[in-house]
C-alpha cells in the first residue's frame, strides 16, 4: 500500500495549502484532474475553463519540479470518469492508498460530492479548513451568532483588528475605517490608464487553447487573445504592475466606466486569488506598505484593502452560512428570462452593449460595470434570479459560487431581501450617465424620462420601485426616493409604467 490521496482542485494552486502542507513529500501523491462535470456544470466561458486547467498544468509542472508525485489527469485521457469523486475512487484504486486528504471546496455542489464520495470510500477521508482565507468558516459563524443584522462594515472591523492592516494600535490609519465617500470620482475627461499586464503565451497554454477550442467551440466567449498569467510568478508580476501604475488611482475611480479604457485602474487580479495563485494577506500587506511609503494614498490604499479582507471574506461567510437556502433567494419573486442580448451584447443600449460586449471579448468586467449595469438592469426588468446568477458564473474568469452568487442574489438583486445589503443597488441612466461616458454614444436619450427615446433605464427604476412598494417601502434608505416618487403627478406616474411596461414586453 503506498501513501495517501492529496486533492488539489483547480481553485486550490497554493503551495502553501492546507493539503501540502498536510501531505508527505516521500510517500503521499497529488492528485489534479480535468474533468468535464467541473467544466461544464455551467457554461463557462471559454477564457475561463482555458485559464484554469492552463493554471492547473502550470502548477502540476511546479509541483512535480518540487520533487512530489503528480497524477494529473488531462480531460482527454482515457478513462477519465468526468467528475471529481470519479477520479478520486479512480486514483486511491490505481495507487491502493491509504487514506485522502482534501481541502473544503469553494461550491456547495462539490462540497455535497465530496460528503457523499466520504461515506463510499473504503479508506478515510480527511477534509481540511480552507485556511488561504483570514476568516474561516466557522469564525463567521461565530462572529454571525445572534446578530439581527448582518453588515460588512461591523465585519470588516474586525478583520482590521485580526489583520493589523492600516491600524493605528487600535485606532484606524487616519482616524476613519472607511474612506468610500471619497472613491467615488466620475472619469475626467482625457482619464487612460495604463491596464493590466498582458503575458505572451507558452507551448503549455497553447495546448490547453487548442483543447478549449476544440472541446468548448460552442461555449461563449473569445479564447484569443489570451493574456492571463497562469502561473504564481506572473500573477504577481501582474500585481506588481496594478501596484505601481493604478494604485494610486484606484480609490478616485473606482466607480468609473470608460467605453474604450474597460480596466482603468482595478487590479484584475480575482482569478489569480481565486485560484490561489496569489495569497489575500500578502497582497494586503503590499498594499499597506504602498502607503506607508507613500507611494498611494490612503483612500486608495484602505479602499482595495477593504474589497479583500471586507467584502470578499464577507460575501464567502454569508454563502457558507446560507447554503443551500441562499440560491433559492427571490424576494421580488422576479421570474422573466434573462434578455438573449446577455450572450451577444446585442442592444441598442450603449452601457450595456459595452459591458457584455467587454464581458464576451475578455470574462472581465469591473465591479461597477456588473452592479450598476448589467446587475441593475436585470433587476429592474424582474428577470429570474437565478437566471441572472447563472450567467454571472458562467461568463467571468473570477467566478465561483462562493463569491459569486451573495455577489449577484445579494449585492446585485437584492433577491435575498437585505441579507447582505441595506438596500437594493437599483439606479436611473442618471447614475450611469455620472459615472460613465456611455451615454454620449447611445440610441437613447439619457435626459428625457419618458417615450420611446427616453433612455430606459429611467422609468425602469421608477418602475422597479413603484411595483415593490409593499417590500421596498418600510426601508430607511428609501424614504427620500420613495418621496420623490409620490410628489410625481398621476400622469407621470401613468407615464412609467404605460414605458416600462411596453419596454419589458420588448424584451420578450
Ligand atoms: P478590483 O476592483 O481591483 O478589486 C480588488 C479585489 O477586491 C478583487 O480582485 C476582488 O478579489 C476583491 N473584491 C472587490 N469587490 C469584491 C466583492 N464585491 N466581493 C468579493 N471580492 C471583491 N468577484 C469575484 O471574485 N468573483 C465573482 O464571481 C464575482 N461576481 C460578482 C458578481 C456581481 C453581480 C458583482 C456585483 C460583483 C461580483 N464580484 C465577483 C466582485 C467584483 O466585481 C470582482 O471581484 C472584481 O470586479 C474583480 O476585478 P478586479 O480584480 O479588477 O477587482
Ligand atoms: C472552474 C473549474 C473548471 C472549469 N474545471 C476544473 C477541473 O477540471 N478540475 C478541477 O479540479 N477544478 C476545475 N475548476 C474549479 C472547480 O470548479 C472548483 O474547484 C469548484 O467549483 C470549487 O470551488
Ligand atoms: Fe445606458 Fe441609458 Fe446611458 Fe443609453 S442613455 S448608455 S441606456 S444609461
Amino acid at each position: 500500500m503506498s501513501g495517501r490521496l492529496a486533492l488539489v482542485l483547480g481553485d486550490q494552486l497554493s503551495k502553501a495549502s492546507a493539503v501540502l502542507k498536510a501531505a508527505d513529500k516521500r510517500n503521499d501523491i497529488v492528485l489534479m484532474a480535468e474533468v468535464t462535470e467541473e467544466a461544464g456544470y455551467v457554461g463557462h466561458h471559454k477564457k475561463k475553463i482555458a485559464f484554469v486547467f492552463a493554471a492547473m498544468r502550470h502548477f502540476a509542472g511546479e509541483l512535480r519540479q518540487e520533487g512530489w508525485t503528480v497524477d494529473y489527469v488531462a480531460l482527454d485521457a482515457s478513462g477519465n470518469s468526468g467528475s471529481i469523486a470519479g477520479e478520486i475512487e479512480r486514483a486511491v484504486a490505481r495507487y491502493d492508498c491509504h487514506g485522502v486528504l482534501a481541502i473544503e471546496p469553494g461550491e456547495w455542489r462539490l462540497q455535497q460530492a465530496l460528503l457523499h464520495l466520504k461515506e463510499r470510500l473504503a479508506v478515510p477521508m480527511e477534509v481540511l479548513n480552507d485556511d488561504r482565507f483570514l476568516c474561516s468558516r466557522d469564525q463567521f459563524s461565530r462572529w454571525a451568532e445572534g446578530r439581527k443584522q448582518l453588515r460588512m462594515e461591523n465585519f470588516y472591523r474586525e478583520m482590521r483588528l485580526q489583520t493589523g492592516l492600516l491600524m493605528d494600535g487600535d485606532r484606524p490609519e487616519g482616524g476613519r475605517w472607511n474612506y468610500d465617500r471619497d472613491n467615488r470620482k466620475p472619469p475626467r475627461q482625457g482619464l487612460t490608464s495604463k491596464g493590466p499586464k498582458r503575458f505572451p503565451v507558452d507551448d503549455e497554454t497553447h495546448e490547453v487553447l487548442d483543447l478549449v477550442a476544440r472541446r468548448f467551440a460552442d461555449n461563449i466567449g473569445d479564447l484569443r487573445p489570451f493574456w492571463f498569467a497562469v502561473t504564481r510568478e506572473d500573477a504577481e508580476d501582474a500585481f506588481e504592475h496594478f501596484v505601481q501604475s493604478s494604485l494610486a488611482h484606484f480609490g478616485d475611480y473606482q466607480d468609473a466606466m470608460l467605453a474604450d479604457d474597460r480596466f482603468l485602474f482595478h487590479a484584475l487580479i480575482s482569478p489569480y486569488l481565486n485560484v490561489g495563485l496569489l495569497d489575500p494577506l500578502s497582497v494586503c500587506r503590499r498594499v499597506e506598505a504602498a502607503y506607508k511609503s507613500g507611494e498611494v494614498p490612503l483612500n486608495a490604499a484602505e479602499g482595495f484593502i477593504r474589497q479583500i479582507i471586507g467584502w470578499r471574506e464577507y460575501v464567502r461567510g454569508v454563502y457558507w452560512l446560507h447554503m443551500p437556502e441562499y440560491r433559492e433567494s427571490n424576494i421580488f419573486a422576479h421570474d422573466r428570462p434573462l434578455p438573449a442580448f446577455y450572450w451577444t451584447g446585442d442592444t441598442d443600449m450603449a452601457c450595456l452593449r459595452a459591458c457584455i460586449g467587454q464581458t464576451l471579448n475578455d470574462a472581465y468586467a469591473h465591479h461597477i460595470q456588473r452592479l450598476m449595469v448589467t446587475g441593475n438592469f436585470a433587476m429592474l426588468v424582474g428577470v429570474e434570479p437565478k437566471a441572472v446568477h447563472e450567467w454571472y458564473l458562467a461568463v467571468y474568469a473570477d467566478a465561483y459560487e462562493w463569491v459569486e452568487m451573495p455577489n449577484t442574489l445579494g449585492m446585485s438583486q437584492f433577491a435575498d431581501g437585505g441579507l447582505l445589503a441595506s438596500k437594493p443597488y437599483a439606479a436611473s441612466g442618471n447614475y450611469i450617465n455620472r459615472m460613465s461616458d456611455y451615454c454620449a454614444s447611445c440610441r437613447y436619450s439619457v435626459r428625457q424620462k419618458e417615450g420611446s427615446d427616453a433612455c430606459p433605464f429611467n422609468y425602469l427604476y421608477w418602475d422597479f420601485l413603484d411595483r415593490n412598494r409593499d417590500i421596498l417601502g418600510g426601508n430607511p434608505r428609501l424614504a427620500q426616493v420613495y418621496r420623490t416618487w409620490d410628489r410625481m403627478d398621476k400622469r407621470r406616474h401613468a407615464a412609467v409604467r404605460r414605458d416600462a411596461q411596453a419596454f419589458i414586453e420588448s424584451l420578450a
